[in-house]
């Protein structure tokens, strides 16, 4: 029996497509052909449902508050990589400086309390996040099970892709083979084949979804075989269609640790968005913009986040752990972690996992790796050293006077986490961090094509063309 409306069947219905994965056609079915059942909206209708007025509600505040001034920009903001500026919207998250993250309005607290979870799970799962960043509404058990699957079913990599990958140098970085592999899925781009038959804009959400659902499924076999031929023996195990993605993530990579497969699903959940101005979100929005398939876009995000001041933070961190304890050779009082914090910046390097450049408080993403790690592992010797850190590294960065934000971002804790269970290979974490970013970052390109969204295209000076503006600006005053 259907569920939908008749305005909406007929939506879906309109070029549909009987779906299987050997067609070639470039028109994916508009109608769930997928493992959910008839009870329940599948994600695609119900963002199908919601669209609509989410356009109108876009449209009438145009009309009535278009001319409105929301921001004014000083010369040091273009010159300070356009902070604060506000010019961008991004619908799934918004960040405040003191508290932290908030999706679609809920904390981290929040999400952890309200979002479905698996069966014995304390953790929330990314695949109901990456519903509700889409939505705004919170999925039912039944509905991220049938998601889960849905991902599952849309695995498979092609076999080039495979051999791309281990053709690749075992010294390239694992987020060099990510990025290139997540391009070189551009083949299976159905938007970008649907846009070359000529379909109507009003349609390229639809292929956009699709592309993006496809992406998401595959992402953490991309992510197991690069870790598996990089690091083991090239060998990645099949995809369980029953399970959720972080478990299956896990199992990929080749742990099967029960909390390790809690903390798969809390990492993904969190590292997932951060509002749209950050390094990865913005280089995904903006190449999408320019109508660049899911699979470019995504790429181009994770091209950024592989740079050490955003993702691979999260590698630099343990690093610098590492020859700190090399260092003091098992002394980790508050004095010699002092003076180490003193040698870094005095060598005119940043102390990584510190500082962010919008938060001005701990964030919460921290907070709540701190607090898996005291529930599971609170005696774990690095842990207890990245706790001194945290009791000593704020004072030593405050009384430099140069950061605005002396306290932890995420990526002072996601490695000690994945150390604990044998996960020590740090230059593969930002790939981890990458995969979680694509359950942030595809959501808004998708309600990018479904509302329209315009390519991007900022203004820029030369640094003599600012000397004229700012003097006639200041002639005129
Ligand atoms: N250690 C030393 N110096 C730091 C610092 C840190 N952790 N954080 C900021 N500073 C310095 C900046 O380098 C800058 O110095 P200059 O004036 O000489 O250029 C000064 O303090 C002011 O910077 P800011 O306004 O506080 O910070 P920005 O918005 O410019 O930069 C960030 C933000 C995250 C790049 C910066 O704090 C940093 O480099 N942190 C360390 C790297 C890191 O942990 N990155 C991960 C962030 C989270 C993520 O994206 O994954």
């Amino acid at each position: 029996m259907s569920v939908l409306s008749t305005s909406t069947r007929n939506l879906l219905e309109r070029n549909a497509f009987k779906y299987s994965s050997k067609n070639n056609s470039p028109i994916a079915s508009l109608v769930a052909t997928r493992p959910y059942s008839n009870a329940e909206k599948t994600l695609k209708e119900r963002f199908a449902e919601i669209i609509p007025g989410k356009v109108d509600e876009i449209k009438q505040l145009k009309k009535e508050h278009g001319d409105t001034v929301i921001d004014q920009v000083k010369l040091n903001q273009a010159y300070g990589g356009m902070r604060g500026i506000k010019g961008l919207v991004w619908e799934g998250s918004v960040l405040d400086p003191e508290e932290g993250i908030r999706f679609r309005g809920r904390t981290i607290p929040d999400i952890q309390r309200e979002l479905p979870k698996a069966a014995n799970s304390d953790e929330p799962l990314p695949e109901a996040l990456f519903w509700l960043l889409l939505t705004g509404e919170v999925p039912s058990e039944a509905q991220v099970k049938a998601f889960s699957a849905d991902l599952a079913s849309r695995s498979e990599l092609p076999e080039y892709v495979i051999s791309l990958l281990d053709n690749l140098p075992k010294d390239l970085h694992p987020m060099a083979q990510f990025s290139i592999a997540v391009t070189a899925l551009e083949s299976e781009s159905k938007f970008a084949k649907a846009y070359a038959q000529g379909v109507a804009k009003k349609d390229y959400w639809n292929y956009t979804f699709e592309d993006s659902l496809d992406l998401l499924g595959k992402l953490p076999v991309i992510a197991s075989k690069i870790y598996r031929n990089v690091f083991k023996d090239g060998k990645v195990s099949q995809v369980d269609p029953n399970a959720d993605y972080g478990k299956n993530l896990a199992q990929l990579l080749g742990y099967q640790n029960k909390d390790f497969v809690e903390l798969m699903r809390l990492y993904l959940t969190i590292h997932s968005d951060h509002e749209g101005g950050n390094v990865s979100a913005h280089t995904t929005h903006l190449v999408g913009s320019a109508l660049s398939s899911p699979y470019l876009s995504l790429a181009a995000g994770l091209n950024g986040l592989a740079g050490p001041l955003h993702g691979r933070a999260n590698q630099e961190v343990l690093e610098w752990l590492f020859k700190l304890r090399e260092e003091v050779n098992g002394d980790y009082s508050k004095e010699t972690i002092e003076k180490y914090l003193w040698d870094t910046l005095n060598s005119g390097r940043v102390v990584p996992g510190y500082g962010h450049a919008v938060l001005r408080k701990t964030d919460p993403r921290y907070t709540a790796q701190r607090e898996f790690a005291l529930k599971h592992f609170p005696d774990y010797e690095l842990f207890k050293l990245v706790s001194t850190i945290y009791e000593v590294a704020p004072g030593v960065l405050t009384k430099q006077g140069k950061t605005k934000n002396p306290w932890p971002n995420v990526d002072s804790h996601s490695g000690v986490l994945l150390q604990y269970y044998g996960l020590t290979e740090a230059s593969f974490y930002t790939v981890l961090f990458g995969v979680s970013r694509a359950f942030g970052v595809l959501p808004q390109l998708i309600i990018d094509r479904a509302v329209g969204a315009s390519i991007e295209r900022p203004k820029s000076f030369s640094t003599e063309k600012y000397i004229q503006l700012v003097k006639s600006i200041n002639a005129n005053k």
